[in-house]
């Protein structure tokens, strides 16, 4: 994907997958999962409102879909989506 996607916070995204083991001892998975949650909720909250809208969560959808579809022929293809889940 070309650097056009501002929504997405692909540097935050990056450091979270490397966090040092030693710092998740003590914290509950649910923080962390929690933690996630917002994030995802903030990146799909386009309109900054508080709540999800049927468009913003389309939107979301859409990018998905879009980041799946490799050659961007607007179809989504097993091969493309196990190229999506395995980086
Ligand atoms: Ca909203
Ligand atoms: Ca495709």
């Amino acid at each position: 994907m070309p650097g056009g996607s501002g929504m997405m916070p692909d540097g935050m995204m990056g450091r979270s997958m490397m966090i040092p083991s030693g710092m998740m001892d003590g914290m509950p998975m649910m923080s962390m999962r929690g933690h996630m949650m917002k994030i995802m909720f903030a990146v799909a909250d386009a309109d900054g409102d508080g709540a999800l809208s049927f468009e913003e969560v389309t939107a979301i959808h859409k990018r998905i879909f879009d980041g799946v579809d490799a050659n961007n022929d607007g179809k989504v293809t097993t091969d493309e989506l196990q190229a999506f889940m395995r980086p």
